[in-house]
């Protein structure tokens, strides 16, 4: 039976209660088994819709239901839980995302697994360490406990590729402002390629299909295409407080 990964997220209402009650009823599903939860912790909400804590966890699901058709039960508990989906990102009962479906990797217009942002996202990886720490990422072919890991080297390092060398010293300066802890660099910039990748924590892809620098040729771990979001400072921040360090 395909083993599947989970997150559990939350920062509106009773959320203990309601993710007790949302695996309660996951588990009535014929097709689905819960094998192992990981103990709830308590986060700082990433983005700025919503300033009330989060309230993370992830479970281990045992399943013989396809990808598509857990979404779509994963979202019929969320609905139960009276999610409303009005703001993207806003404060919420329930949010179920599918993690991990064995070592699949799917790439559709509902369903992108392994789940996109799980790499980088301390909220998630605390969580699923605890319960997967062995357990192979398919895309980036390391251990859960290692993308883990990984975050918690001092300096954080932060790389952006793919900008004009003006619009990345712009972005860099107003990071850095923000984020004093943080190592900032332009991987074009970067005397050895090769050491930049060793030491990056994050390298984010900033570029577009006429930058001379290539999503594909950067390495595979640590990159992170932030192509969508060029022009928009905030979501980068999100993308490294959601990295950090944050307890
Ligand atoms: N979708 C595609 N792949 C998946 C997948 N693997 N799992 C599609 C679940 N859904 C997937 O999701 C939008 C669409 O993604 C779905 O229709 C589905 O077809 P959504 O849940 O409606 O939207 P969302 O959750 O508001 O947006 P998004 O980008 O998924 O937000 P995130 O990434 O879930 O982040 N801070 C803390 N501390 N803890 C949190 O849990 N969560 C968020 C939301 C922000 N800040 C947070 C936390
Ligand atoms: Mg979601």
């Amino acid at each position: 039976m395909p083993d599947c990964y989970i997150a559990l997220g939350g920062n509106q209402g009773p959320v203990r209660e309601t993710f007790s009650l949302a695996l309660e009823h996951l588990v009535q599903h014929p097709e689905i088994s819960v094998i192992k939860t990981s103990r709830w912790i308590e986060t700082a909400p990433v983005g700025d819709q919503t300033t009330d804590p989060f309230l993370n966890g992830a479970a281990h699901l045992s399943v013989t239901l396809s990808p598509e058709s857990l979404l779509f039960e994963l979202q019929q508990q969320e609905a139960e839980m009276g999610r409303v989906r009005e703001v993207r990102w806003g404060a919420r009962p329930l949010d179920l995302d599918l993690l991990l479906y064995d070592q699949l990797k799917i790439h559709t217009d509902e369903l992108v697994v392994p789940h996109p942002a799980c790499w980088y996202r301390r909220f998630v990886l605390d969580p699923l360490a605890e319960i997967a720490a062995d357990v192979i990422h398919p895309e980036k072919q390391i251990t859960i406990q290692e993308l883990r890991q990984r975050l918690l080297a001092k300096p954080f390092q932060m790389v952006l590729a793919g900008l004009p060398s003006e619009e990345s010293a712009s972005l860099i300066r107003n990071l850095q402002q923000l984020y004093p802890q943080v190592q900032f660099s332009s991987w074009e910039e970067q005397g050895s390629a090769e050491s930049a990748s060793q030491e990056a924590t994050l390298i984010a892809w900033l570029g577009s299909p006429a930058s001379p620098t290539k999503f594909d040729e950067l390495p595979l771990i640590p990159r992170l295409d932030l192509s969508e979001y060029q022009k928009n400072t905030e979501r980068i921040v999100h993308v490294l407080q959601s990295a950090l360090d944050f307890q």
